[in-house]
């Protein structure tokens, strides 16, 4: 029932219509069996750093990079703190950029809460959903606070660390394992002072592991500075090798969560633990057994 719904939509969404696109993401969002879709021409980048740093900025500029190209772009936008703005927000920078979100141009804020089990497990279907749709590039903006935030932009092909000249966001990336896993490190907001010994820094830390020839790009998304290097940078970036094992750990780590999440029982589970009626120990076994009992 669900599905045919889901494929009516997708249907329709392939054949341009905008508002078919936007009801499918949704549809998926709120989905409890995530839809199994599946484009051979998927290209995503994952775009993570702290708060501030200016991601969306950048994004914007790199949208109005693609865009002006021929390419169709779509953004998706995941900021728990704020998922609404954060999207509209998108939509106004690129609306600032003298561009206008026309038809190349697809940005949908994915509100976290609004999904049963988590959004992880969904990015991917509503990443396919796009891409068969013709969206030839995927950005999706995640905030780089939290280790979940950061699971769903490792899951993207690439991954662009954005950080501003704060040392202190650096060494945030680097204690959450962003820096390990990015595979191009852009240092934004190059009109500030402070931003070179940045960029230095991250070179430094990165030279420690030999044989690391990943670049440190200097970035001013504000002026505009640096913006085509860093999506020459993004097409030829290599992936890291070492990612592999990473994106399946983290992805089942994050199915494992919604798995989990979506528990019949999590909530009584929670309550018992509450009152100390239960150990987490016994909260683990009972929701073992009765998943195990629900097949
Ligand atoms: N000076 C300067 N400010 C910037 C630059 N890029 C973004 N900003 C500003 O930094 C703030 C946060 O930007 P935003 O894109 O929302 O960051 P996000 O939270 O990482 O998405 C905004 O006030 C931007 O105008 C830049 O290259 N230089
Ligand atoms: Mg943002």
């Amino acid at each position: 029932m669900e599905l045919s719904k889901i494929d009516e939509l997708l249907d329709l969404a392939k054949s341009g219509d905008r508002r078919s696109l936007s009801r499918l993401i949704t549809e998926i969002e709120q989905s409890q069996d995530p839809p199994k879709l599946h484009s051979e021409s998927i290209w995503t980048l994952g775009v993570t750093g702290p708060p501030g740093s200016g991601k969306s900025t950048l994004i914007g500029k790199l949208v109005m990079h693609w865009s002006n190209l021929g390419e169709r772009v779509a953004v998706l936008a995941l900021d728990p703190s704020s998922p609404i703005s954060g999207g509209s927000f998108l939509a106004d920078r690129i609306r600032m950029e003298g561009g206008d979100i026309g038809e190349n141009v697809f940005v949908r804020s994915i509100a976290s809460g609004n999904s049963p089990g988590g959004i992880s497990p969904r990015i991917w279907p509503m990443c396919h959903a796009l891409s068969l749709c013709g969206w030839s590039r995927i950005v999706i903006e995640t905030v780089g606070t939290g280790q979940s935030e950061f699971r769903i932009a490792a899951l993207a092909d690439r991954l662009l660390l954005v950080d501003g000249p704060d040392r202190g966001d650096i060494i945030q990336a680097e204690k959450a394992g962003i820096l390990e896993l990015a595979d191009i490190i852009a240092v934004n907001k190059s009109d500030l002072p402070g931003s070179s010994l940045a960029a230095q820094s991250i070179r430094t830390s990165l030279d420690l592991t030999d044989g690391d020839t990943r670049e440190v790009l200097l970035v001013s998304a504000l002026e505009g500075s640096g913006i085509e290097k860093l999506a020459s940078a993004i097409d030829s970036c290599e992936p890291n090798s070492g990612r592999n094992e990473v994106i399946m750990r983290e992805m089942l780590i994050s199915e494992w969560d919604s798995i989990l999440l979506s528990h019949p029982e999590i909530d009584e589970v929670i309550r018992k633990l509450c009152d100390s009626s239960i150990t987490i120990g016994d909260a683990i076994n009972s929701l073992r057994k009765s998943s195990l009992k629900g097949g």
